[in-house]
């Protein structure tokens, strides 16, 4: 089995600079020579390039750099698509969260109907009209279900769209007013940390994986390091207290690599700047292995 590893040096989608330099990190912690280890053929794709603009742009500051966002987006659905398409795995190093929207359109060039697991302190669910900050981060699920500006909902195509009851949020902490009201309207299924809290972690992901798995060609994995716990997972733009543990994160990923039906995945929100040693990094890389089958025994 093959997996590319496709880098996106992007921190545009967020305020905190510095989660440019998440790919980095992620193979400075060794990302494919563990995923080596574990018998895959590992195809390092390098990084996308991302402009480097000077000011929000012609969309000012209500959906921050979205024409540098966007081409990025549309590059990294091209790659994603050319890698399943060859029959890879499509592990996308980030960046921040903007690009899962990017992510997900490639696989749905692929996959009819692609479930998704989207884990995160928060939903990323806002538009340019609901989101408090006009970070195109915290609008990157919506995007792939067909809401928000139409310039970033056409890429990909306007009919390659995941459904909304294919969706489930696990580790949600942080809700904005306007993603609570679209959660309700659509009916997306989210595992709060207090679900998680109440129902365990295996209860939960069982669940989890009934909903993502039944009726869909494959199932895409979001993985926002700010779904961990601050004191876990420390080098996040966004912190939220009150997150997974390791090991709470650590079993979700074995119990989706028991499952078997993840075929893409991204790892994102890892920013070095604001981390100590690396330890997002090296937190990211022991989930991905066990996502990809790494075993105790
Ligand atoms: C907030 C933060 N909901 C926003 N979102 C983050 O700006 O829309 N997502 N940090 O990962
Ligand atoms: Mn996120
Ligand atoms: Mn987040
Ligand atoms: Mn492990």
């Amino acid at each position: 089995k093959d997996i590319s590893l496709i880098g996106v040096p992007i921190d545009l989608g967020a305020d905190r600079r510095g989660v440019d330099m998440g790919p980095s990190a992620l193979r400075v912690a060794a990302i494919e020579s563990r995923l080596a280890s574990l018998g895959y053929t590992v195809h390092d794709e390098g990084d996308l390039v991302v402009r480097r603009p000077s000011g929000y742009g012609a969309f000012g500051p209500k959906l921050k750099f979205l024409e540098e966002i966007g081409a990025v987006c549309d590059e990294l659905h091209r790659n994603v698509s050319s890698a399943m398409e060859r029959g890879r795995f499509p592990l996308v190093l980030g960046g921040d969260h903007s690009l899962a929207f990017g992510s997900i359109s490639g696989v749905l060039q692929h996959k009819r109907s692609v479930g998704v697991i989207w884990f995160d302190a928060h939903a990323d669910l806002n538009t340019d009209e609901t989101s408090p900050s006009g970070n195109i981060h915290g609008m990157s699920l919506a995007l792939a279900l067909g809401i928000g500006h139409p310039k970033l909902t056409a890429i990909g195509g306007v009919d390659k769209k995941i459904d909304p009851s294919k969706v489930v949020i696990v580790g949600a902490r942080s809700i904005d007013p306007g993603e609570r009201k679209l959660i309700r309207e659509l009916g997306i299924k989210v595992f709060s940390m207090h679900d998680i809290d109440r129902l365990g972690m295996t209860r939960v992901m069982e669940e989890t994986i009934d909903i993502v798995r039944d009726g869909t060609d494959g199932v895409h994995l979001s993985l926002d390091l700010d779904g961990l716990d601050p004191e876990e997972a420390p080098g996040v733009g966004t912190p939220v207290i009150g997150g997974m543990t390791y090991r709470e994160g650590h079993l979700a990923m074995e119990l989706l690599s028991e499952a078997g039906c993840v075929v893409s995945m991204d790892i994102v929100e890892v920013n070095p700047i604001l981390d100590h040693r690396n330890k997002t990094a090296l937190v990211a890389v022991e989930l991905a292995a066990s996502l990809l089958g790494e075993r105790i025994l």
